[in-house]
């Protein structure tokens, strides 16, 4: 009797156990919203991601059937249309079997990696799509290190397996090679992995297999990407990692909710990088669909949100309650490597072309896109008409001063310059390892034009197919300007990407330019007589009818010095008939500069100044005498 009273009063504790430690020590329960997945596309450029993304809409049932629909949609810039290349990271979403995925489409050039991080501050795993002919490459390194540092899932697509030249199998291996080299563990290094061909809409988990659709793609993603996680004990958390903005709503703070739900109406607090509490309600509540934005009354944890009602919000900060305001951590992205002069324009023709030239909006301007874009610094000089804006490569700042042109700004801007750092008082600079593709019978020109621009060969592969990769460790600054010189001398064949390896101890001066630049002497018009004649002193920039100032770099002079040249110089009028023909003044075609050009052929003391409709070249100092005067400036980095 007594036993079976010690036996019931045993199973009794047994039962209410855990009910009396969940009480005494609450134990941190989180839980996964199923309904959705949030997922970074991630790759190499031109490896693909946003064209799976087309695909993804289109067998989501986005579309219609029968509608005509645009290629690359996300590219929905201009500039990335114009270049067939992706920006700035998109958000998008899509729908399947009752779920909502979450898209960001991320940009695959080195120069906008910033935004990569960015990206993947709102996703919970990652597609990382490998051409299968080109294989891992640079960028596809970057990618995938970033995600493991923020610890997201990874699910592998081989793409584009039509390629004549696809070597899928041999790419998976690569692929786990990449994965060992960046310390993957056991978990990670047992990555999911799909072929497709994107541009199809085509996804198999076996080569052999006959498949047509995307719906295996779809599937990995619900089934190995983990649903966002949220504790509902912890309070309502919102980290903004995106802004917009829009003329009825003002400024748009988007990302990702972390904790509870955002309600249309609710007062909330945005925590920014000084600490401070700004408050906001929430005045319009909208989330991704597809392409566009939905109203929503309430968004779910996880879900990626776009929400007004606060017009001082940066990217980093957290909107959350004012009850219990917690900051998340801010995103942080790897420092800039680059560094660029931007002033107004000054030159004799300024004014003439743009609507905005005035030193206060291009501050404004420049300031906003540090907003904008988080791998963009911004800084004020003593000169209030000169601003410093830092950055992780000359495209970026090329495609920065593009948009500007485009949206009516007229100024002016310096050689891109790499940012030094000091250690122990030795001058440091940043080093990449460029990776090189070519001929075999170019290597010889290649290494030798890399080496006395202080590049040293780490690493050469033959594989006896006539093409050679090379690996070069070499200062970033020797970089700036070569890709055209090393498209040139590979006929247009060879292919080179960079990363970035770090910081070193400085390498030593070279020249970057060994040529000189052909500068106009005073104010006119382009005539062809004039250009006529200085054609065969180097390689001219302008056409007849141009005009020019003092100062004015006209071309570049094949010798190593400057000339003074005057463009508008008239034939002189005689009365005496010439007994021959008349010289023939058909000047040559002359290449377009382009703003890539420009500023990758400036000197130290030459200036790009830009225009909506113009870009043209000139000399810090314009005039010839006061040059005269100064010390030649050193042409070296
Ligand atoms: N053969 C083949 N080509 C493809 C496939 N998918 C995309 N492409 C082509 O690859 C090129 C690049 O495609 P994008 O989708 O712009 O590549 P991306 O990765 O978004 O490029 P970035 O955003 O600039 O990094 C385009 O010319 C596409 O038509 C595919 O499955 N097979
Ligand atoms: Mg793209």
């Amino acid at each position: 009797m007594i036993k079976n009273i010690v036996i019931t009063i045993l199973m009794l504790i047994f039962a209410v156990w855990p009910l009396i430690n969940m009480k005494v020590y609450p134990v941190k329960k989180t839980i996964r919203n199923e309904k959705i997945r949030n997922i970074a596309i991630i790759a190499h450029v031109d490896h693909g991601k946003t064209t799976l993304v087309d695909a993804m809409f289109r067998q989501s049932g986005l579309f219609r059937p029968g509608l005509e629909v645009d290629e690359r949609i996300m590219d929905s810039m201009d500039l990335e249309r114009e270049r067939g290349i992706t920006i700035a990271a998109k958000n998008c979403s899509v729908q399947w079997n009752g779920v909502k995925i979450n898209i960001i489409d991320t940009p695959g050039h080195a120069d906008f990696g910033g935004e990569v991080e960015r990206a993947l501050s709102m996703a919970d795993g990652a597609i990382l799509l490998v051409d299968a002919s080109e294989g891992p490459l640079p960028q596809t390194r970057f990618v995938l290190k970033k995600t493991f540092e923020k610890g997201l899932k990874v699910v592998v697509v081989i793409n584009k397996i039509d390629r004549k030249d696809a070597r899928p199998e041999q790419i998976l291996d690569e692929i786990y090679d990449l994965f060992i080299d960046l310390d993957a563990d056991d978990e990670q290094l047992d990555f999911p992995y799909l072929y497709a061909i994107g541009r199809e809409g085509i996804a198999k988990k076996t080569l052999a297999e006959k498949r047509d659709d995307l719906h295996l793609l779809f599937e990995t993603i619900l089934n190995e990407i983990p649903a966002p996680e949220y504790d509902p004990k912890e309070p309502f958390q919102m980290l903004v990692s995106d802004l917009g903005y829009s003329d009825y709503l003002g400024r748009l703070a988007i990302g990702r909710i972390f904790n509870q739900k955002a309600r249309f109406n609710d007062a909330m607090v945005c925590i920014n990088d000084k600490e401070e509490h700004l408050p906001l309600k929430i005045s319009k509540l909208q989330v991704y669909d597809g392409m566009s934005l939905k109203e929503v009354e309430a968004a779910e944890p996880g879900d990626i949100v776009v929400l007004s009602g606060i017009e001082d919000v940066k990217i980093g900060d957290t909107i959350c309650t004012k009850e219990f305001p917690k900051p998340l951590k801010r995103i942080r992205v790897d420092e800039p490597t680059i560094s660029m002069e931007f002033t107004i324009n000054t030159s004799p023709l300024s004014g003439k072309e743009g609507r905005i030239v005035q030193s206060g909006k291009i501050r404004e301007r420049l300031i906003k896109e540090t907003l904008k874009n988080v791998a963009v610094r911004f800084e004020q000089t003593e000169d209030r008409d000169r601003f410093i804006v830092k950055g992780r490569g000359e495209f970026q700042m090329a495609i920065l001063i593009e948009t500007m042109r485009r949206e009516g700004f007229e100024l002016s801007v310096g050689r891109p310059k790499v940012i030094y750092k000091q250690l122990n008082g030795t001058m440091l600079e940043p080093i990449e390892t460029l990776f090189v593709d070519c001929d075999e019978h170019f290597l010889g020109v290649v290494t030798e034009k890399l080496s006395t621009r202080k590049g040293r060969l780490t690493n050469l592969v033959n594989n006896q197919s006539g093409r050679i990769r090379a690996e070069f460790s070499i200062p970033s600054r020797s970089l700036i300007g070569y890709r055209d010189e090393f498209l040139t001398d590979t006929k247009g064949t060879g292919i080179m990407n960079t990363l970035f390896a770090g910081y070193e101890p400085f390498r030593g001066d070279f020249p970057t330019r060994f040529t000189g630049s052909i500068v106009s002497d005073r104010q006119g018009n382009s005539v062809a007589y004039a250009l006529y004649h200085l054609e065969p002193r180097g390689r001219l920039f302008i056409v007849p009818g141009e005009p020019v100032y003092a100062g004015m770099i006209v071309g570049e002079h094949n010798k190593t010095v400057d000339i003074s040249a005057n463009p508008s110089k008239e034939k002189k009028l005689t009365n005496m008939r010439a007994a021959g023909k008349d010289e023939s003044t058909v000047c040559s075609p002359v290449k377009p500069m382009t703003l890539e050009r420009a500023i990758n052929f400036i000197k130290d003391d030459e200036m790009v100044e830009v225009t909506p409709q113009s870009i043209r070249l000139y000399k810090k100092t314009l005039s010839v005498k006061k040059r005269h005067l100064m010390q030649p400036v050193k042409n070296s980095n």
